[in-house]
């Protein structure tokens, strides 16, 4: 008799429901930073360094200040009295707001003209005199530990040289020990280049500081609102309830819009003085030059290993580039954010690694690109090191793999370097790849095509990533503990405003969000609106990034949701005229135990709470819920590629590739196919195309889209997605972990392994991504490794 709601057609939970936001993107009618336009609101643009180093011996603005429609002319002189010159950075460094002393990287921000309009602010800009006094430039981590290397931090005490750390973690003695017991030592160097999450849109902020009311209020590109507005009040040292922060939609994060950058403390800055609304949109150059990097890291590991293939240890040592001011955006207490996540699918005994971090002149990097803070990169290291083992073992990449995994029920495991990873099925996630790919058919055909002279390859990765910051035990920002929050407001016709502390970006939350109510209360997902990203009415959260809203605050919907079904059930009951362990649940109504027949839905129990509650209870069906997670949540995925290899002019394809993602329970599978899709897309491209980098003057070489390549349809390979293996995180309520970084942490490691298996027998054992056809076209002919960041031509 029971007349259970159909999950699936009221867009619940597995529902491939298309995403709401979309309507108004594809019509035009999204509303970013950019998009907004106050009464009286003024334009802010920024003056920034050509040089990388140089002392600053004067700055003239006198003819800025004359260009008729200039309202403001902000330098570092003047942030100083106000003590905002500096501002601290969330990795307990300091970060030049605008430069006062010296400037430290090409790009930095030296001082901002507030106009009319955004042309007379640029004119304003240039008109702008500083006499600079070059000094040597340092561009890598090998400069900036040379002796009598200038020191690029001469404004920090206790600072005499470039090191930003040093870091160990792991058994080192136990390592030792692995080592002295190895039959094979595996060795190898590799660079992970740096590179730019670049979203369509570029940061900008619009401040509009009301006097008459003291209210701050600051419409932003960030990820993650709330953390702005606390470093705001505390900063700023403004009362926290008079500002808020306003995230509309955003074009893209990727990680870009996570820090403080100085644009958005001058505006406000400028909107305080000038009492008037001030704009700053960021333009291209400025974005890719100045904001946002990622990775930039040299990798050095080696593995011991016995010779049936079993890994006995591993070192790693990692070298990274930071650039002039540590500002690593990530919460956790470790110095190389979560590098040591490393070898977290394999089963082995004992590992050591040593980070070291160095400052150079070079924009602030470190922030986490599409990655769970430098995941990528020890994943990349890890599953590079995985493929040299085995070919130095003579074994079959899959074989080696698969004989190392952690299986299936030893869960939770305790990683080598001390995380606990909570569930998975590693070696049927890799089978599910092999047969997709057609290993062993795809291995006869690369035998004979190798006869020809044809060269085929075939590269395995394998990723399990840390999703989920935090728990509130172990991670925080600048002392804010780890957790999220949602808020659910049922209305009387069973209609509902959902809010969360997170913010998408573009990953689909109003879409997703409203598929877990509907799951937990069989409210049609269509009648929940999802709000995120404004301070004045979203329940305190961290964000959306290290992808953590599914684990952190899609949980908090879950549970905010269950209070209200704990509410509506006493409802029920008092409208059946029963007690409330005589009601029953299925979704979307209670009913009678014994009398299926007779039940109410959930939206007569939304009307009841404010027309016929019974006596004694609080009017309204509303709720807030908190979630603390017990753990990180650990998604795995197999990427398997297969290439062919042009020996002749080094230009490689991509024949197949094959995505194999146990992300737990997927909310929307296809967004989560959609999130994929996008990661795998970034990773062929930073595998394929993309780096920044510098030459020996500090310039930037990657500030423009001819010199910093995005793959377009036309070139990005096609992918197959496999959603057969679905293993429930055992902690988050509804069994989802993670997904929206897993394919571009563990991608590129796919690609080179590919190529790299391509050249198998020539002796090549790495090229440094990015791949390029003539780095390739090096190794192949020349019979050697290519390393390091792609050389700058000057000529
Ligand atoms: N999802 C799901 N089932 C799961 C897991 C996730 O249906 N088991 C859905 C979620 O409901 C959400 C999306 O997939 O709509 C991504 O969820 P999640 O993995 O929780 O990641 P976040 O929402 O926290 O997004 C952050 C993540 C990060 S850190 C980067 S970087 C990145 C990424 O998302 N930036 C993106 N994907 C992006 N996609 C777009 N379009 N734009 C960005 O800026
Ligand atoms: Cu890792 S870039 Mo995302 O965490 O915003």
């Amino acid at each position: 008799m029971t007349q259970a709601l159909d999950e699936i057609k009221i867009g619940g939970l597995g529902a491939s429901r298309k995403r709401v936001e979309d309507d108004r993107f594809i019509r035009g009618r999204g509303n970013y930073t950019d998009d907004i336009t106050l009464p009286g609101m003024l334009h802010m643009e920024i003056l920034r360094s050509p040089l990388a180093h140089a002392r600053i011996r004067s700055i003239d603005a006198s003819k800025a200040w004359e260009i008729p429609g200039v309202h403001l002319v902000l330098t570092g002189d003047m942030m100083a009295t106000r003590n905002l010159a500096w501002m601290p950075t969330l990795s307990y460094d300091t970060q030049a707001v605008l430069a006062t002393d010296k400037v430290r990287f090409q790009g930095q921000e030296v001082a901002c003209v507030i106009a009319d309009d955004p042309y007379i602010a640029k004119d304003a800009c240039e008109a702008i005199e500083i006499d600079y006094e070059p000094l040597p430039v340092i561009v890598n981590p090998t400069q900036a530990q040379a002796d009598g290397a200038p020191v690029i931090r001469d404004d920090k005490e206790n600072q005499p040289d470039n090191v930003i750390f040093d870091w160990e973690v792991g058994d080192r003695a136990g390592t030792d020990a692995a080592f002295e017991q190895a039959d094979v030592v595996s060795k190898l160097k590799l660079h992970y280049p740096r590179s730019h999450p670049s979203p369509i849109e570029c940061c900008g902020s619009i401040a509009d500081f009301n006097r008459a009311t003291s209210k701050l209020t600051v419409y932003m590109t960030t990820q993650a609102p709330h953390i702005i507005r606390a470093a705001v009040a505390l900063v700023a040292e403004l009362p926290e309830h008079m500002i808020r922060i306003v995230s509309p939609d955003i074009g893209g994060g990727f990680g870009n819009k996570v820090p403080v950058y100085p644009g958005y403390v001058c505006s406000i800055l400028a909107s305080i003085l000038l009492e008037r609304p001030v704009k700053w949109i960021e333009d291209k150059t400025g974005n890719l030059i100045s904001t946002g990097f990622a990775r930039d890291v040299y990798l050095h590991g080696e593995m011991a290993l016995r010779k049936d293939g079993k890994i006995l240890g591993v070192r790693m040592h990692t070298e990274s580039d930071h650039g002039a001011f540590f500002s690593d955006a990530q919460p956790s207490k470790f110095k190389i954010g979560l590098m040591h996540s490393a070898f977290a699918a394999y089963d082995i005994p004992a590992a050591h690694l040593t980070a070291r971090g160095t400052y150079s002149n070079k924009a602030p990097g470190g922030v986490a690109y599409r990655c769970s803070f430098r995941v990528t990169e020890a994943m990349f290291f890890q599953e590079r090191m995985m493929q040299a083992a085995a070919s130095d073992l003579g074994m079959d990449q899959a074989d080696f793999r698969r004989m190392n995994f952690v299986h299936d029920d030893d869960f939770p495991h305790r990683t080598p370097f001390g995380f606990l990873t909570d569930s998975g099925q590693y070696a049927k996630c890799l089978d599910v790849g092999l047969r997709a790919v057609g290993y062993e058919d795809f291995r006869r055909k690369q035998a004979e095509a190798r006869k020809k002279g044809r060269l085929l390859g075939l590269g395995i990765s394998t990723m399990t990533e840390p999703l989920g910051a935090g728990n509130s035990r172990e991670y925080d920002i600048l002392g804010i503990k780890m957790f999220d929050s949602a808020e659910l407001k049922i209305h009387m016709t069973g209609k509902a405003i959902l809010r969360t502390g997170a913010k998408t970006q573009g990953q689909g939350h109003e879409t997703t969000w409203a598929q877990i109510v509907a799951h937990e209360l069989g409210l049609p997902a269509e009648d929940v609106v999802v709000e995120e990203g404004d301070t004045d009415t979203a329940p305190f959260g961290m964000g959306t990034y290290a992808s953590r809203s599914t684990p952190v605050a899609g949980a908090a919907v879950a549970m905010v949701s269950r209070k209200i079904r704990a509410k509506a059930r006493k409802l029920a009951a008092h409208l059946l005229e029963v007690s409330e362990e005589d009601v029953e649940w299925e979704l979307g109504r209670f009913y009678v135990r014994s009398a299926p027949d007779r039940g109410v839905t959930i939206q007569e129990c939304a009307m009841a709470a404010y027309s016929n509650m019974p006596d004694g209870m609080e009017p309204g069906l509303e709720n807030t819920a908190y979630y603390d997670p017990p753990n990180l949540t650990w998604p795995f995925a197999v990427y398997i590629v297969t290439v062919e290899v042009d020996p002749a002019t080094g230009v490689w394809d991509v024949l197949n590739m094959v995505a194999v993602d146990d992300c737990g329970v997927r909310i929307n599978p296809m967004i989560v196919e959609g999130q994929i899709m996008g990661g795998l897309t970034e990773a062929y491209a930073m595998a394929n195309m993309q780096f920044i980098t510098f030459d020996a003057e500090g310039n930037c070489i990657g500030a423009n889209y001819m010199d910093y390549l995005l793959p377009s349809a036309w070139e990005t390979p096609g992918f197959e997605m496999h959603s057969e293996v679905v293993t429930p995180c055992p902690h988050h309520p509804i069994g989802a972990k993670g997904i929206g970084e897993c394919a571009a942490v563990g991608g590129p490691a796919a690609f080179v392994n590919a190529v790299i298996d391509a050249l198998d027998g020539t002796g090549v054992r790495n090229i440094d991504m990015p791949l390029l056809p003539d780095r390739v076209w090096e190794a192949v002919t020349q019979r050697r490794d290519v390393s390091g960041a792609p050389p700058v031509r000057t000529d």
